[in-house]
This record gives C-alpha cells, sequence and structure tokens, in this order.
C-alpha cells in the first residue's frame, strides 16, 4: 500500500512512527513542511525536515521533540561569546553538522530534495522523505508593532520562528504568510506521490503553518482533492485545545476556533474524506459528519509507540470505511 502523509514537525514525526508500526510493509511518503525553514549565522535550518528525519531515525531528543539527543552547545556559546545573535534560537553542535551539509550541497547548487536524500542516507527514516517545494517559502506572522510610531505602519511581519520561539505566540497573529508559496513548485516527486498514493494521511500536524502551508504550494492541494483516493486527516485539537505547542494562535488568525469540529470544516469536505477525533470530543462526530465528513472518536494522545500505531490503525480502518 502506498501512503502519503503530509507532515509538519513534531505531530507529524510522532505520527509517522506509530503508522510505520501499524502499516511495516506500506510504502510511505511524507511531503514536509519548509515553511518553517530559517536562515541563521549563513546555514539552513529546515526545523520540520529535521524533526521527522532524527525521530524516524534515531537521533531526536525524545523529551524536547526536536534537535538532537545528547547535544551540547560549544558552537552557540561561542557565537554568544562574540555577541553574534540570535540567542533566541537553540542550535546545538550536532546538530549545526547536519545545517552545514545542507547548506554546502545547496550551495553546490544541489535542490533541497536532493540535500534531503542524502541527509537521509545517513539517518534511514524508512519513508521516502521529500521537502513540499525545493523553492524557498517562509511562514511570516503578522504582529502588532509595538514601536511603530504614529504616522508608521501599526503591524509589521516577523519569521514564523521568531513569532513561535521568541515570542511564544504570546502575542495576536492578524495574518499567516506564506511568503514565496504562490510562485513556489511542488519538488520533485510531491505530484507524482500523491496521484499514485492509495490513500492520503493528514496526521495531528499544525493545520494552518504546517499542513496549511504544504496545501498553498500550487498544484499540492488540487492534487489531494484529486487524487481519488480517501483522505483521512488526525485532529491535533484535544479537548478544545492544541495536545502541545500554540496552535490555537495561528488558527484563531485564519478564523478557525481550537476545536476538532471546526479543524475538519477548515480542510473542508472538497479535501477530507474522513477525520479522527479524540474521545473527549465524542460530541464533534455529528457536527463533522453533518460537514460531509465521516467521522470517529478514537484515543488519540501519541504517549507511546504502541498508543500511536493505534491510531494509525484506525485512520487506515477509515478510509476502507469511505473508499
Ligand atoms: P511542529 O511542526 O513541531 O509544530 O509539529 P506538527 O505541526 O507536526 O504538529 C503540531 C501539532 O501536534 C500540535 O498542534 C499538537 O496539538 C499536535 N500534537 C502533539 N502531540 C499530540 C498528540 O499526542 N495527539 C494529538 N492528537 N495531537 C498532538
Ligand atoms: N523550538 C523552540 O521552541 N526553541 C528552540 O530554540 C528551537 C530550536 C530548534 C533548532 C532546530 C530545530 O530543528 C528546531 C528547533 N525548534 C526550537 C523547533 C522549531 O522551532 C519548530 O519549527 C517549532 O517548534 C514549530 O514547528
Ligand atoms: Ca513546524
Amino acid at each position: 500500500m502506498r501512503i502519503v502523509v503530509l507532515a509538519g514537525g513534531i505531530g507529524g514525526a510522532r505520527f509517522l512512527r506509530g503508522l510505520k508500526s501499524a502499516a511495516p510493509d506500506a510504502d510511505i511518503t511524507v511531503i514536509g513542511n519548509t515553511g518553517d525553514d530559517i536562515h541563521l549565522f549563513g546555514l539552513k535550518v529546515c526545523p520540520d525536515l529535521d524533526t521527522v528525519m532524527y525521530t524516524l531515525g534515531g537521533g531526536i531528543h525524545e523529551e524536547q521533540g526536536w534537535g538532537r539527543a545528547d547535544e551540547s552547545f560549544a558552537v552557540k556559546e561561542e557565537l554568544a561569546a562574540y555577541g553574534v545573535g540570535p540567542d533566541w534560537f537553540g542550535l546545538g553542535d550536532r546538530d549545526f553538522a547536519t545545517h552545514i551539509v545542507r547548506t554546502q550541497m545547496i550551495g553546490a547548487g544541489y535542490p533541497l530534495s536532493a540535500v534531503t536524500e542524502a541527509l537521509c542516507a545517513r539517518w534511514q527514516p524508512g519513508v521516502r522523505l521529500l521537502p513540499m517545494s525545493d523553492d524557498r517559502v517562509e511562514t511570516h506572522v503578522l504582529i502588532d508593532d509595538p514601536e511603530a510610531g504614529a504616522d508608521g505602519p501599526a503591524r509589521k511581519a516577523v519569521h514564523f520562528q521568531e513569532y513561535w520561539v521568541r515570542l511564544h505566540a504570546s502575542v495576536p497573529a492578524h495574518a499567516i504568510i506564506p511568503v514565496g508559496a504562490e510562485q513556489a513548485k511542488p519538488a520533485p516527486g510531491v505530484l507524482e506521490a500523491i496521484a499514485e498514493a492509495d490513500v492520503i494521511l493528514f496526521p495531528p500536524s499544525n493545520p494552518v503553518v504546517s499542513i496549511g502551508t504544504i496545501l498553498a504550494v500550487p498544484g499540492v492541494r488540487e492534487a489531494v482533492a484529486e487524487a481519488g483516493v480517501p483522505v483521512i486527516g488526525l485532529s491535533p485539537i484535544v479537548g478544545d485545545a492544541p495536545v502541545r505547542g500554540m496552535a490555537d494562535k495561528v488558527l484563531a488568525a485564519v478564523g478557525v476556533e481550537s476545536t476538532a469540529a471546526a479543524v475538519a470544516r477548515h480542510y473542508g469536505s472538497g479535501l477530507l474524506d474522513g477525520w479522527l477525533v479524540d474521545t473527549v470530543d465524542a460530541g464533534a462526530v455529528e457536527q463533522v459528519e453533518a460537514a460531509g465528513i465521516r467521522c470517529r472518536a478514537v484515543p488519540l494522545m501519541m504517549t507511546d509507540v504502541a498508543a500511536t500505531a493505534r491510531m494509525a490503525s484506525e485512520a487506515l480502518a477509515l478510509a476502507e470505511e469511505v473508499r
């Protein structure tokens, strides 16, 4: 069975670990979000691609969910001693090596998709990991500008990582802008994988800045909608709040309530055939089905690989039900 998964970072990566366990013989292609990517110290950092690669390859910092296990921070300390920032983004020494290799290969002319394949040759994630695009797409967030003068614009755009990591999404987001998305082309293999899939899954990734950004690459949303195979999503919202992180802040920016039903309606029946909500949200099933999306309530907490594998099995079972 060929499974395509549109994935962000931690939510996507942890789900994929369960999916691999539930469907060990499946051919899994992951289309990864690159809107979180940021250039720091002259290096290209791809947080979501790396989170998937390290998690499936056994190199992830388990508790943190991003970055490398057994990390040290000598380079970060030395940069700080030079007064060279930003100091709010924690790049570890082991992680730096990944960004150096990536940046060097890109400088030599390799597209990000080829670089990702080369990095995965080391990590052997057991899935085909494709960036959504080889073109630069950078998510920016429109916020109030506390330093705005009386005549200037009252708002400013900051990089997603600045909003998320430096500001902890503590100020309202007025808009989410995937800069460059309109001009971006899907990376080689992306549209082909979607067209050849037997099932397409939306893991419990951020609906706006992870899956939303992937769908913003021209051609991807259309390819998913027209693939003619079941498209099944799992809610990242449980009990009217994100399980982890600040997805509620970016959902508010696009006018979507932080409920499992509202996220399903946001994707819509034109895209989604099935939606899994957590058992605490069983009351949402009827609302989701009223929107034309088949819905089931099952435990959706990825507490360990076995529990996550059961979630993946439920998603695949729902796919057969709607097929
Ligand atoms: P990010 O790029 O690291 O933010 O990761 P993703 O976009 O892939 O996923 C983030 C989402 O994962 C958050 O909105 C969380 O609510 C969701 N999430 C994290 N852990 C769990 C879990 O155990 N169950 C469910 N249902 N969602 C989860
Ligand atoms: N997230 C943080 O909250 N703080 C950090 O210092 C941080 C550093 C970092 C370095 C490499 C990397 O691949 C990811 C990193 N993340 C960090 C996570 C990253 O910002 C994620 O994109 C967001 O958590 C949401 O997707
Ligand atoms: Ca992300």
